[in-house]
């Protein structure tokens, strides 16, 4: 199996992008490391703080962005961090190549269950007529991403990770401390019978939403005429994991459930990093009106609707919108 630099090289990644990437793994092996141990070390249950997002921290969420924004910002290679913990963008190196968005822990949820989480990220070339405290830096489209990726906390450490050729699977060996290549240019398989979406929303949601879903429901008595499965583990990471193992649709819609937030996921922390390792494995990544790479921010902590996966079935997904 082939250690990461070498298959990055392979792809010719710019050594120094390939460098960032270290730094951020070498971040994601502690954060590993904190969270196989939380229990035994006092990171279980949350702080009395809330983040920017009005969501309670848990302790491994606060130890996980420490942990990432200190390396990153040590780099040398990072003019900027925005994380969804931070309430903005974070200065770094004002000659610094790249910006880093990322968010430390997605699925903070599972942490107190012991169940997945995990790291994303998503990098873009830093813009050099704005300073390195400007957060406009970061309103920057995810077409423009030159790297994107997740590590996943579970039984192994994944690292899923695309620099815009492919998207590919490693896992950490702790024998040697390295992230090898399993899979290389993972595909998603274009039609599905599996779908992922928070049924408990289902009645906040568009009626276009509802009436796709009743239909997913419906099975083989219903217009699909076959029976559909549904998975839902509450963090993004394992579910985009499992719709880029066997394929699925992931959606987290528009929903009317508190007007003043018609929408979940973080277009900079999930939405944009996923849409490239999904599109890049050969899927979709939509809202009901269009790619969700093409969307222009117009703030680092901006939501969105996310519509994902496979792409016949995000693309039947989105007829009932029309
Ligand atoms: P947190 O990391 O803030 O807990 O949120 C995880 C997440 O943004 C995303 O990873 C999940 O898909 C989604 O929230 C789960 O949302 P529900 O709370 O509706 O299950």
């Amino acid at each position: 199996m082939q250690r990461l630099a070498p298959a990055l090289r392979e792809d010719n990644v710019p050594l120094d992008l390939i460098s960032l990437i270290k730094t951020i793994l070498a971040a994601t092996k502690e954060i590993s490391f904190r969270v196989s141990q939380a229990h035994l070390g006092g990171l279980m249950g949350s702080t009395l703080d809330e983040n920017i997002q009005g969501e309670v921290q848990k302790k491994l969420d606060v130890v996980a962005n420490e942990l990432f924004k200190d390396i990153l910002l040590e780099s040398g290679f990072v003019k900027a961090i925005s994380s969804e913990e931070e309430d903005t963008s974070v200065a770094g190196e004002p000659k610094g190549k790249f910006i880093v968005s990322f968010d430390p822990l997605d699925g903070s949820s599972n942490i107190d269950i012991n169940s997945l989480i995990g790291t994303i990220f998503s990098i873009h070339e830093s813009r050099p007529e704005l300073a390195a405290d400007d957060p406009d830096q970061f309103k920057q489209a995810g077409h423009k991403q030159v790297c994107a990726g997740y590590v996943l906390y579970g039984p192994s450490t994944m690292l899923v990770m695309t620099t815009g050729q492919g998207t590919h699977f490693y896992v950490l060996d702790r024998t040697h401390g390295g992230y090898l290549l399993v899979q290389r240019n993972v595909q998603i398989p274009q039609d599905t019978q599996e779908f992922a979406i928070n049924m408990s929303n289902q009645r906040f949601w568009q009626q276009p939403m509802q009436n796709y879903i009743n239909d997913l429901v419906a099975g083989d008595t219903g217009p699909r005429g076959k029976n559909f499965n549904m998975r839902w583990i509450a963090a993004m990471v394992g579910d985009i994991h499992r719709v880029l193992t066997r394929g699925g649709i992931f959606t987290y819609p528009a929903d009317n459930k508190n007007p003043n937030k018609p929408y979940k996921l973080r277009l900079m922390y999930e939405a944009n990093p996923m849409s490239f390792l999904v599109e890049q494995a050969g899927g979709l990544a939509m809202t009901s009106q269009g790619r969700i790479m093409e969307i222009d921010p117009s703030d680092i902590h901006q939501r969105v609707e996310v519509i994902m996966g496979s792409k016949n079935e995000v693309t039947k997904c989105l007829s009932y919108y029309q």
